[in-house]
C-alpha cells in the first residue's frame, strides 16, 4: 500500500513539472490545476461579489441544533439565503465609499443617512445581513439554559418572568403575517419589550436595540415544519443561547447606564 502511494505520489510530482508544457493541454492541464487538490476557504465565505462585507461563519456544525432545526435547513439558510443578502449588500453599496467604511450596525441604525436611491436595498439587504448575523449567535448546540444575571432581573421586572415572555413572544411571531421578525429588545429606559417587524425590517432602525430574535420566514423552518409556524418557534426555544442575549443587555446597559 505504502509503496503504491509513493509512486502515486511520484507521478503527480511528474505531473507537476509538465504543468508550463501541458498547459496548452485542456483536459490534462485542468486534471492537475492546484485548487482541486488544495481547497482554500470554505466557499460559503469567498465573496461571491467583492464588497465591504462578508458572510461571517456559523460558529457551530449545520447538525448541532438537531433535532429542533435540522441540518438542511441551517445549510441552506446560512449558505445561500445570508450569502445572497451580503452579496446583494455589496452591490448595492457600490460606488459608495462613504457606506464602504460603516459596519453594518451602523448602517442599519443610521438608514435616514443612506442616499435615497440605495436607502431601500441597504434596509433589506442590510438587514438581512444584520439580522442573521444575530441570529447564528442567539442559538446553539446543547439545548437550553435560563437567562441569568441582570437579563434574569430586566426579563423578571418586564414580563414577570421567562414563562410570560416567551408566551408573549411567541404571539407576536404567531400574529407576524406573512414574513418578518420577532424580537426582544429594549432601549434608552431600560425596560424590555417584545415587537415584531416585517420582512428585514430591523429594531435597531427605530431607535430599539436587539437582545434576542427569531426567523419567522419560511426558509428558516418549512424543510422541517412546513406550516407548523408554532411548532417551529415552540421547538427553537430549546436552541437559544440565554449567554449570549445577557452579555448584549449587559453590553447596551453598560453604554447607556444612568439615562
Ligand atoms: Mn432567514
Amino acid at each position: 500500500m505504502k509503496e503504491k502511494l509513493g509512486s502515486r505520489r511520484q507521478f503527480l510530482a511528474g505531473l507537476a513539472a509538465l504543468v508550463p508544457a501541458t498547459a496548452a493541454i485542456p483536459a490534462l492541464a485542468a486534471a492537475i490545476k492546484p485548487d482541486e487538490t488544495t481547497p482554500s476557504q470554505p466557499a460559503a465565505l469567498r465573496p461571491a461579489v467583492q464588497g465591504p462585507f462578508a458572510l461571517p461563519p456559523l460558529g457551530y456544525a449545520f447538525d448541532a441544533l438537531e433535532p429542533h432545526i435540522d441540518a438542511k435547513t441551517m445549510s441552506i439558510h446560512h449558505d445561500k439565503h445570508h450569502a445572497a443578502y451580503v452579496n446583494s449588500l455589496n452591490k448595492t453599496v457600490q460606488g459608495h465609499p462613504e457606506l464602504c467604511s460603516k459596519n453594518i450596525e451602523e448602517l442599519i441604525r443610521n438608514l435616514q443617512s443612506v442616499p435615497e436611491d440605495i436607502r431601500d436595498g441597504v434596509r433589506n439587504f442590510g438587514g438581512g445581513h444584520f439580522n442573521h448575523s444575530i441570529f447564528w449567535e442567539f442559538m446553539m448546540p446543547g439545548g437550553a439554559k435560563e437567562p441569568a444575571g441582570e437579563l434574569a432581573d430586566a426579563i423578571n421586572a418586564s414580563f414577570g418572568g421567562t414563562q410570560n415572555l416567551k408566551g408573549k413572544f411567541n404571539d407576536a411571531g404567531m400574529a407576524r403575517f406573512g414574513s418578518g421578525w420577532v424580537w426582544l429588545v429594549t432601549a434608552n429606559d431600560g425596560k424590555l419589550d417584545i415587537m415584531s417587524t416585517a420582512n428585514q425590517d430591523c429594531p435597531l432602525s427605530g431607535g430599539k436595540y436587539p437582545i434576542l430574535c427569531n426567523d419567522l420566514w419560511e426558509h428558516a423552518y418549512y424543510l422541517k415544519y412546513q406550516n407548523r409556524r408554532a411548532d417551529y418557534i415552540g421547538a427553537w426555544w430549546n436552541t437559544v443561547n440565554w449567554d449570549k442575549a445577557a452579555a448584549r443587555f449587559a453590553a447596551y446597559a453598560s453604554r447607556h447606564g444612568g439615562s
